[in-house]
Order: structure tokens, then C-alpha cells, then sequence
């Protein structure tokens, strides 16, 4: 009988055949494997080592200037019929896409080694993870694959028996922006990448696989494959409430998955669980709720702004085995960025450090870690059924209008405010930074599918006997008239969370308001926090008459999907449209007291 590797190993005759690698390496994730593959690396100026006094086994990577984020334009989804691809995703041909890129990949490997990277996305023997090969020429690729995915012998075991995978081409190229394509050919269960060496764009895992790829299997399966982090919040009373949230790239998830409670909550026993901190498939389960796992095995965090204020279990994470990509260094040799203490001496160009040439650290520099390292990690991120779902949390950067927390009544006014999802753009992609747009689930740049069939999809897991989390949107970037922040954020956001598992457990009290259920000041706990009740009044304000100019513009957005758009979702911004309109603000306050 024919092995279920046949197909694999046709395969990478096939790329070799293509790329022509001077040699052939298949991973089976060894320890060996690695230090041959570092001690390389560190030979040919890929990695530098750092201090290994004060950061053992860690490792800083240059990228080339011209690849340091996501490349949106050049990030396409290849389907027969561009209906399906929807207006959110650049499209092209499949056929037109393979002739173009497989020109870029003719003879490309020459001179290099070509890496088989068999992966699992999830815990190794969990129903609901999924494997893939990646292909590449880059050992930097693989060397982060190993700590952000189960990789090697055990993954390639998997395959043999089920001899179903995601398979993804990858080549650093030339590194040419101008010969740059990263291609989804979800029908094919497929994808190419050229020309980038950058995380989401090279580590096919992650966001090409886990997301854009994911999330079109999920749809026509019946899950949900979302870019979301996964907390645990522990109460004093042992029991664990998971948290599944979704905020664009670069807005806080890392930092809210490894969140310190703040003193009075710690010494009352809460404890927080990073279960994962950038994706989350959920499956719904025999009794009905949604059980999530994290794909991802570590960490590719923002470094710039992890401090030990902010995030100081991401700090611990990353004192030793942590490739560094595009951070400063200190005189003697640590990694360094904006809101770490001390004194850069090289920017993240190789440069000595100097004002004048901007941010020191580049603004999307990264760290890539085992999860395992962290202190607040949850072992049950290894349960294969996952872990069981009870609020989903959507948020954006937004400084004005939005309220710090507000519950959405039910589940399709909780896709609406998902769908609704506006943040300003960040550094994790080229282009502006700081320009508002509506980012979906915070799935703009990930939904490998058209939107308009994505909110259809989260619509269709509200049937019966379906027990699903209750639905919120939060805010920790609303700014007062000085342009700074009003609430105080990191820690202090459990004060947000604590309510939430209340709502969930119908013991907090809110107001409910068009625009969903929002707490009074008297409902959060806000003991040892120093906030003045101004600012508070503005945190949980509804402005009426700026929540019209809103819901309008939400339905000009749906509309932009034409005939894919729900109509259950269009009624129900009609619903909230029709609600703002018959408001009586000073009436709702009397009656909340
Ligand atoms: C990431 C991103 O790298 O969202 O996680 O860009
Ligand atoms: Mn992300």
C-alpha cells in the first residue's frame, strides 16, 4: 500500500525540481538539529548572539530594512471565483497567481538548502489541531517554526496517518520588495510566499495557515479559526473562567493574555493563564459551548513597550532562548527597546545609536518564545479538547466615543459589534500608522474568505441547543482632551474582566443603553485605583448623538459587501440605528441613578 508520505515526498520532489536546492534537509526538531542550525546561523552573520550572562541562548536577527512587517497589498487569496475572496482580500486568478509566483521560485534555492518543516498547529494529539509542511530556504524560518509550532518527527507522524496537510512554499528570494508576493490558494489548501523573510509573511504556520487558511476550512466545517488571544482569570475561589479576546496586531493582546492582577486582586487570590496570545480556534462541543485551543505553541510578541510595567511576564519569558528580531542593543550586548531601562548603543539597523535616525528599536522589532517560558502559562493550552469559552471580547484602539466596556444583549448584536470593529493601524504592517479603519474581528488582514460570508458564518452558530459566550467590546485607548489616556490599563484591565465574568454569571450589575448593557462607576471595582470620576464619566459615557453618526456609517460598511452581507446583520444594525434614535439620554441616566 502506498505510504501516506507518497504525497509529501512527490511534493518535495517536485519544489526541488522547481528551486533547485543545492541540498535537501527534512526537520525532525531535535535539540541537535537546532544547535547545528544556530551555530550556522551565528557563522554566517544571520544571528548575533546576545549577553549570555544575562540572556542565555538568545539570539538577535537583522532583518533587511525593507521587510520588517506585513505586507498587505502584496498578500493575496487565490480563489476560482472572487466573489469568495471578497472585497476585504486582494485577489487574483489561481492559475494567472501559480505562473507568476512559480516564475519567482524557478531555480531560487540554487546555491541554498531547502528546509521541510513538517508542523502541527495545536496540541500534538488534540482532534481539532491541524498539520502542515513548510517548505522553505530560510534557516531563520525554521529555527522560529520550531518555537511557534509542534515541529518535526512528531508532526510528520501525524501526517503519515492522516495524510491530510496544508502545504506552503516559501523563499526568501532576492528580499526584493518589488518581487514580494505572499498567495492563499484556499481550495488547494495551499500557499506560496516570495520575497520576505518577516514573520506573518514567512512563518506559513502562522498567520497564512492558522488564519487565512483556517478560517476557510472553519467556515464550511463549522468552527471558528479567529485572531484571538485565550486567558484563564482564576477567583479567589479556584475557578477558572477562559476569556477568548480579539484586538488588531500590535494592540495589547500579548500584554492582556499575561496580565498581573493588581495588588488588592492578587493578594485576594486571582491569578491569570495564558492559554495564547494571537489566535484561537473554537469548535463548538457536545454540550454546546465553544471550546478553544491555541494553535501556536510560543510567542511572536511586539517588543517596543514590554516593560516591567507593562507586561512583566512577558519580560521574565523572554531572559533566555528568544530570537530577537530588529530590537537595540545595550553596550554590553542585551536587547534593548523603547520602555526598557538603560541605554541603547546600536539600533535595530546595526547602527550606533542615534537620535536623529528614529525610533531605536524598529517599531514592529519582536520577540519569538516557547510558550512554556512563561511564568503565567496555562498548562491546559496542552488539553486536547481545549478549553471551554464563556466571553468573547472584541476591542480596538479608538480615543474618542467608544466606552470602556460594554455587552452586547445577544449573540447577533454581538456579531454586529465584532463586524463593526474600527482601530487605528499600527506598525505590524507597512503603511500608515495611526489611521482609523474598520477591522472586523480584527480578522481585515486574516479572513481568507469573503466578510460578508464570514459574519454569515458567525450568525449560523446561534442555533439551537448552541450554549455560546456572551459578547463584549472594550476600549483602554479612549484619550481626554489632553490626548492622554483616561484609563490606566495592563493590570488594571482585570477590573474589566472581573465584570465581565460577572455579566457572564449574571452577577454584575449594568446599564442597559442602545448600545448594549454598560456599567455604572458603582459596578467595576475600582479599589486602589487612582482615577479621577471625570474621567470615569467619560470611560462609560454613551454619546448619543456621535453613536448615530456611528451605526450609520456600520451600515454604509455592510453594504460595501453587497448581497454577501446577512440580512439578520443589516436588521440588526437597523435595530440599534432605530434604538439610538428614540434614546433619552437624561431619562436613562435618572432611571440608573
Ligand atoms: C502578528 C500580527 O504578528 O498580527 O501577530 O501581525
Ligand atoms: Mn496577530
Amino acid at each position: 500500500m502506498a505510504s501516506q508520505l507518497d504525497a509529501l515526498n512527490r511534493w518535495v520532489d517536485e519544489v526541488a525540481r522547481l528551486t533547485q536546492p543545492d541540498a535537501i534537509h527534512w526537520c525532525d526538531g531535535s535539540d541537535e538539529e537546532s544547535r547545528a542550525l544556530t551555530a550556522q546561523m551565528l557563522g554566517d552573520g544571520t544571528l548575533v548572539a546576545l549577553n549570555p550572562q544575562t540572556h542565555p541562548n538568545c539570539y538577535l536577527h537583522r532583518s533587511n530594512p525593507s521587510d520588517v512587517a506585513r505586507v498587505e497589498q502584496l498578500t493575496l487569496v487565490c480563489t476560482r471565483n472572487k466573489d469568495d475572496a471578497g472585497p476585504n482580500n486582494h485577489w487574483m486568478e489561481p492559475a494567472e497567481a501559480h505562473k507568476k509566483i512559480d516564475a519567482l521560485f524557478a531555480g531560487c534555492m540554487k546555491g541554498r538548502t531547502l528546509y521541510v518543516i513538517p508542523y502541527c498547529m495545536g496540541p500534538i494529539d488534540s482532534p481539532i489541531s491541524r498539520c502542515g509542511v513548510e517548505i522553505t530556504d530560510s534557516p531563520y524560518v525554521v529555527a522560529n517554526m520550531r518555537l511557534l509550532t509542534r515541529m518535526g518527527a512528531p508532526a510528520l507522524a501525524r501526517i503519515e496517518r492522516e495524510g491530510k496537510f496544508v502545504k506552503g512554499l516559501h523563499s526568501v528570494g532576492e528580499l526584493d520588495p518589488e518581487r514580494r508576493f505572499i498567495m492563499h490558494f484556499p481550495e488547494e489548501l495551499s500557499i506560496k510566499s516570495y520575497g520576505s523573510d518577516y514573520g506573518g509573511n514567512a512563518l506559513l504556520g502562522k498567520k497564512c495557515h492558522a488564519l487565512r487558511i483556517a478560517s476557510w476550512q472553519a467556515k464550511s466545517e463549522g468552527w471558528l479559526a479567529e485572531h484571538m488571544l485565550i486567558v484563564g482569570i482564576e477567583n479567589p475561589a479556584g475557578e477558572t473562567t477562559y476569556v477568548a479576546a480579539a484586538f488588531p496586531s500590535a494592540c495589547g493582546k500579548t500584554n492582556l493574555s499575561m496580565l498581573i492582577p493588581p495588588e488588592g486582586y492578587r493578594k485576594a487570590g486571582w491569578k491569570v493563564w495564558t492559554v495564547g496570545d494571537d489566535i484561537c480556534w473554537m469548535t463548538p462541543g457536545a454540550d454546546g459551548r465553544l471550546w478553544a485551543i491555541n494553535p501556536e505553541a510560543g510567542y511572536f510578541g511586539v517588543a517596543p513597550g514590554t516593560s516591567k510595567t507593562t507586561n512583566p511576564n512577558a519580560l521574565a519569558t523572554i531572559q533566555h532562548d528568544t530570537i530577537f528580531t530588529n530590537v537595540a542593543v545595550t553596550a554590553d550586548n542585551q536587547p534593548w527597546w523603547e520602555g526598557l531601562p538603560g541605554t541603547p548603543a546600536t539600533d535595530w539597523q546595526g547602527r550606533p545609536y542615534d537620535r536623529a535616525n528614529g525610533p531605536v528599536a524598529h517599531p514592529n522589532s519582536r520577540f519569538t518564545v516557547s510558550a512554556k517560558q512563561c511564568p503565567s502559562w496555562s498548562p491546559q493550552a496542552e488539553d486536547a479538547q481545549g478549553v471551554p469559552i464563556s466571553a468573547i471580547v472584541f476591542g480596538g484602539r479608538r480615543p474618542s466615543l467608544v466606552p470602556l466596556v460594554f455587552q452586547a444583549r445577544d449573540w447577533t448584536h454581538g456579531v454586529l459589534v465584532g463586524t463593526a470593529m474600527v482601530s487605528e493601524t499600527t506598525a505590524a504592517a507597512t503603511g500608515a500608522v495611526g489611521v482609523l479603519r474598520r477591522d472586523s474581528m480584527a480578522m481585515k488582514p486574516f479572513c481568507g474568505y469573503n466578510y460578508g460570508d464570514y459574519f454569515a458564518h458567525w450568525l449560523s452558530l446561534d442555533k439551537p441547543g448552541a450554549t455560546l459566550p456572551k459578547i463584549f467590546h472594550v476600549n483602554w485607548f479612549r484619550k481626554g482632551a489632553d490626548g492622554k489616556f483616561l484609563w490606566p490599563g495592563f493590570g488594571d484591565n482585570l477590573r474589566v474582566l472581573e465584570w465581565i465574568i460577572g455579566r457572564c454569571e449574571g452577577t454584575a450589575h449594568a446599564e442597559e443603553t442602545p448600545i448594549g448593557f454598560v456599567p455604572g462607576k458603582r459596578d467595576l471595582h475600582l479599589e486602589g485605583l487612582d482615577i479621577d470620576d471625570h474621567s470615569l464619566d467619560t470611560l462609560l459615557d454613551v454619546d448619543t448623538e456621535g453613536w448615530i453618526d456611528e451605526v450609520a456609517d456600520i451600515g454604509r460598511y455592510l453594504d460595501s459587501f453587497g448581497n454577501h452581507t446577512p440580512a439578520a446583520l443589516k436588521a440588526e444594525q437597523q435595530r440599534v440605528a432605530e434604538a439610538l434614535e428614540r434614546d433619552d439620554k437624561p431619562a436613562r441616566k435618572a432611571a440608573a441613578g
